[in-house]
């Protein structure tokens, strides 16, 4: 296990805390103690009866659980639904077509408003569109959008139709989009000209102009959503303005069911290889999930709740707790286009203020960022609505937890620490407010209907007090169904590590009362504001520059985005002519962010003469872990040439 990680865990056992949920809140409470002993009574029947209470199918299910071939699961075999329908057309026949689904917030301070009848309409008029460019069933469709309606509209109406979307953060360059419109083969694309961020435009269009020009060949069309008024370059034929096809089109669609198997989205996350991994979601289980979890771990109540998660839709916590569970679920939330500072650090409290928000769902990083800021800023606005907090997308220290319940939660609002993965699609190890004890720093326990072990090298379940690997010991609904295209890597990657079990790659330690308490990445992928990037994917960007021989990148522990990514890179014999004047600090940073993406940028890149390697050639990234952390060097005695660290550690000194 990395040293982040034995750091963690020792601060972890020290914490004592516990906070009980407050009276009035179990009393009321959605979820009860019951729900653990109904799924450990009969797992599979727990999970049919959220499927169809929760749920409206067009066809029932015959079999909850088809795995007679492992690990390619299929769950409510035989049954039919339509995501779109069970978000957005359902809540509208049951009467609720006036209550708002989006409260959406513009950067620069402009707002829309769209009820679940506004929503029906606008999804409609896209599927409509989308059908007449050829779009059906078994298509994918590529969707690099900012945080507006659109974005919601866009995978509702592709779901509508049977057609999986790959929606790729707005983030990513055109390279990484390139790819992954590769990759999906997808024949539409939908865009906007840019979207606002941090005060600016920032433009997308000319991203995906790049990503068709240098490949792409499947894609036919693009949608154009107008958002920022910029300047775009224009592919007659191929590029259609959102205003004309999509406002020009019906409002009456039919929603038609498909096969509870059928994919629902392909998301790209890291791995510990260089090529980003399609993670498929199907509908039917991942929608039972989704609207399952929202439902209990936020203790929602559609009819009063103001849910705002503030995940961005490029994400697996936007697809799952801004689209289709808090929209399965009929919530009211809260959509906010552009970033926290913007126009002033209080953003996120005036929103929170301006709409009542009861349940708000963030990320550490972000916590942390406020805690850095300061309590003064949001103690200037009106808190008191909010009566549940969320966390998610990697450990939440307790200083940030304590500090989330008192400045934020009023001092009285539970938080729910939810575990879960791309690959999981919905919340699998989280306390259940009004039932669980909570723990600052822990996400205590798998919820009902999940099976969870920590396992130690030989695969054998520790027990209280042990630490090991985090495993999912039985198949769940909203499993990723395989990587798309590769069933061997999905196998390879999830299942051969513990043969039979799902292998999460991440360090997880039991407590003396048996509470999960995760540490963090066990493999080269990591966790940056949340965020999941892999090192060998950054080590192939920089070696892609014509100045680089050889790269390497390590996670460092950094105190405001949980890991920063930090590079260490051999120069090749020609790079001061490459490079000319250009700090190749400043150079190979810009080239990171060209070829992936601004948040993959190393915080720093330090330029050394060898790399410490082990007899078989692998990079030892541990020993540069302690360098980029600035501690003592650990064991070095498998490098090839134990002198190597020695050289790099002067020659750092020498460059400062
Ligand atoms: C939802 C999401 C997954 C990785 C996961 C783990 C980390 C997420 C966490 C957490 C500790 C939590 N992670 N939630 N670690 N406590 N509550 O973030 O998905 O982007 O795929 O990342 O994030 O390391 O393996 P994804």
């Amino acid at each position: 296990m990395s040293t982040t990680s034995t750091k963690t865990l020792e601060n972890l056992s020290v914490e004592s805390r516990r906070f009980p949920p407050p009276e009035d809140f179990a009393a009321q409470a959605v979820a009860t103690a019951e729900l653990y002993e109904e799924a450990a009574a009969d797992r599979l029947a727990f999970w049919a009866k959220q499927a169809r209470e929760r749920l409206s199918w067009e066809t029932d299910f015959t079999e909850t659980l088809d795995w007679s071939d492992p690990p390619f699961a299929k769950w409510f075999v035989g049954g039919r639904l339509n995501a779109a329908y069970n978000c957005v057309d359902r809540h509208v026949e049951a009467g609720n077509g006036d209550r708002v689904a989006i409260h959406w917030e513009g950067e620069p301070g402009d707002t829309r408003t769209l009820t679940y009848a506004d929503l029906q309409r606008e999804v409609s008029k896209a599927a409509n569109a989308f059908a007449a460019l050829g779009v059906g069933q078994g298509d994918r469709v590529a969707v690099y959008l900012p945080m507006i309606p659109e974005a919601a509209i866009t995978m509702l109406a592709c779901a509508r139709l049977g057609a999986a979307h790959s929606v790729v953060f707005g983030g990513f360059s055109a390279d990484a989009l390139r790819s992954r419109i590769e990759d999906a083969e997808a024949t539409l694309v939908v865009t906007a000209d840019g979207g606002y961020r941090r005060g600016a435009p920032s433009a997308l269009k000319p991203a995906v102009d790049a990503a068709l020009e240098a490949g792409g060949a499947s894609v036919k069309d693009v949608v154009v959503v107008r958002r920022t008024e910029q300047d775009v370059e224009w592919t007659e034929g191929r590029d259609h303005w959102w205003h004309d096809v999509v406002d020009s089109a019906s409002e009456e669609h039919t929603a038609e069911a498909f096969d509870s198997e059928n994919p629902l989205y392909i998301l790209y996350t890291s791995g510990t290889t260089g090529k980003p991994k399609g993670i498929l979601h199907t509908t039917g289980g991942y929608l039972t999930q989704v609207a399952y979890t929202h439902a209990t771990v936020f203790d929602l109540r559609p009819e009063t709740d103001v849910y705002w998660c503030a995940a961005d839709v490029g994400w697996v916590t936007g697809h799952s707790y801004v689209v289709y569970g808090p929209l399965a679920n009929g919530a009211t939330q809260v959509m906010y286009e552009g970033t926290p500072d913007t126009p002033h650090k209080g953003r996120w409290w005036e929103i929170c203020a301006k709409y009542g928000v009861t349940i708000l769902y963030a990320a550490p990083t972000a916590i942390r960022t406020f805690m850095k800021w300061g309590e003064e800023i949001p103690g200037e606005h009106d808190l008191s609505s909010i009566r549940l907090l969320g966390s998610v997308g990697e450990p939440i220290n307790p200083e940030a937890w304590v500090w989330y319940r008192r400045v934020i939660g009023g001092d009285t609002a539970p938080i729910v620490d939810t575990w879960w993965q791309t690959e999981t699609g919905g919340m699998m190890i989280s306390p259940l407010p009004g039932v669980t004890t909570l723990k600052p720093g822990s996400a205590q326990v798998p919820l009902p209907g999940i099976s969870a072990a920590v396992v130690d090298d030989e695969g054998n379940p520790v027990g209280p007090g042990g630490g090991g690997y985090l495993v999912l010991t039985e198949p769940w609904p909203s499993m990723l169904r395989t990587i798309w295209g590769d069933d061997q890597r999905f196998k390879d990657t999830y299942w051969s590590r513990f043969p039979g079990r799902y292998f999460a790659g991440d360090g997880a330690k039991l407590d003396e009362d048996g509470d999960v308490w995760l540490l963090g990445r066990v493999d080269d992928v990591m966790n940056v504001s949340g965020h999941r990037l892999s090192t060998t994917e950054i080590e192939s960007a920089l070696v892609s520059h014509p100045a680089v021989a050889e790269a390497a990148v390590v996670g460092a522990t950094d105190d405001m985005t949980g890991q920063a990514p930090v590079a260490f890179v051999i120069l090749r014999g020609n790079a001061d002519a490459v490079l000319g004047d250009t700090d190749p600090q400043e150079a190979l940073r810009a080239h990171v962010a060209k070829e992936i993406g601004a948040i993959a940028k190393p915080k720093r890149v330090l330029v050394v003469q060898e790399l410490p390697k082990t007899r078989s050639g692998k990079i030892m990234r541990r020993l540069l872990r302690d360098v980029a952390e600035n501690r003592e060097l650990g064991d070095v005695t498998t490098l090839t040439d134990a002198g190597v660290m020695g050289l790099i550690q002067d020659g750092l000194k020498g460059a400062k």
